[in-house]
């Protein structure tokens, strides 16, 4: 017996990748349904070969399905969540709405699956922050190995982590460019074509950006709460694939070549390290892989125990919504869906 599934924001571009890959990994779906505000009634979204017409999300009967993947932001997320838990379903949810709820799991499969255990509490699930995934994915056989003390990063994220109209905007603003007109600033209020913008979301008391408190604190709740974080979150443009560099600080020793030997057999992940012109993975490789990639591991010597290395992935897939429909693998192997 199959599951009944909704998208409750079927037409973003995470939901629309959520169908998609609920296709791909052939997810035990007996229905599925496409979700989203009443303005996008009638518009019909690709589920593999099927199109499905969108139905309104405010009036559909959630207590007819078991599972709803959520990606319509934190406000809708915020109002909803609790309404579809209450009539039944299970809820995963990718906005940040609920991620640090002590009641809620936060979870990457392959670094916190046990997490899931906590998922009867409030029928909702959190889906991480899409530049902590990747990280965490590289960070867990590492830590397990040689325990993180510190890592500083910095993000290079794809404009698709702030939407279509992101996407929309810097094609745009390029196109812009080259023909000479005005570069219209209205998402960004600044350029981002041939640009980079050291600021992903609100700046906060103290300079940090919302974007780089979530990993901060995303990181303590799914890894290890004593790991430290410094994190500068940089918009750059790319249409999709977020890299991040990190400089690692570990408790014990761990070599550049024990790293790379972990790495290459770990779960989710691809080491492409090579010591060759191309022999590391750029952002736009990334598009459309499961995986997270890393290259670029070498030893850090300013630090008694240092590694630095390369993660990159595609936001959209790892960073979203692959990583929601892993875990609804996971609670359905759990048998906590339905
Ligand atoms: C971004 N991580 O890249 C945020 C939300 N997806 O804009």
């Amino acid at each position: 017996m199959g599951l009944k599934v909704a998208v409750f924001g079927a037409t973003g571009a995470v939901g629309k990748e959520m169908l998609t890959i609920l296709d791909e990994r052939l997810f035990p779906a007996d229905e599925m349904h496409a979700l989203a505000t009443r303005k996008s009634l009638g518009v019909e979204v690709s589920y593999g070969d099927r199109d499905l017409k969108i139905r309104d999300a405010e009036t559909f009967d959630y207590s007819k399905v078991d599972l709803v993947l959520m990606s319509a932001g934190a406000e809708a997320s915020r109002e909803w969540a609790p309404k579809i838990a209450a009539a039944g379903a299970m809820v995963v949810d990718n906005s940040s709405a609920w991620r640090m709820d002590p009641d809620v799991p936060l979870v990457v499969p392959e670094v916190n699956p046990e997490a899931l255990d906590g998922a009867a509490s409030k029928r909702i699930v959190a889906n991480p922050n899409c530049a902590a995934i990747q990280m965490l994915v590289a960070f867990k056989p590492l830590h397990d190995k040689a325990r993180i003390r510190r890592a500083a990063i910095s993000t290079y994220q794809s404009v698709s982590g702030a939407g279509s109209a992101a996407m929309d905007e810097l094609w745009t603003q390029t196109r812009g460019i080259f023909v000479n007109d005005p570069v219209e600033k209205n998402e960004f209020s600044k350029q981002i074509a041939f640009n980079v913008i050291p600021r992903i979301g609100d700046l906060l008391k103290g300079g940090i950006t919302s974007e780089e408190q979530k990993i901060v604190e995303e990181t303590q709740k799914i890894l290890d709460p004593d790991v430290r974080i410094a994190a500068t979150c940089v918009r750059v443009p790319v249409f999709v694939g977020h890299g991040v560099s990190a400089h690692v600080e570990f408790e014990n020793p761990i070599s550049a070549k024990e790293a790379r030997d972990l790495l290459r057999e770990s779960p989710g992940l691809m080491l492409v390290d090579n010591r060759e012109d191309d022999g590391f993975v750029t952002p736009v490789e990334s598009v459309g892989e499961f995986a997270v990639f890393v290259s670029r591991v070498r030893e850090d010597a300013s630090v008694e125990h240092g590694l630095s290395m390369w993660i990159v992935s595609d936001n959209l897939r790892k960073g979203a919504a692959l990583n929601a429909v892993q875990i609804a693998e996971a609670l359905n192997n759990r048998g906590l869906i339905g």
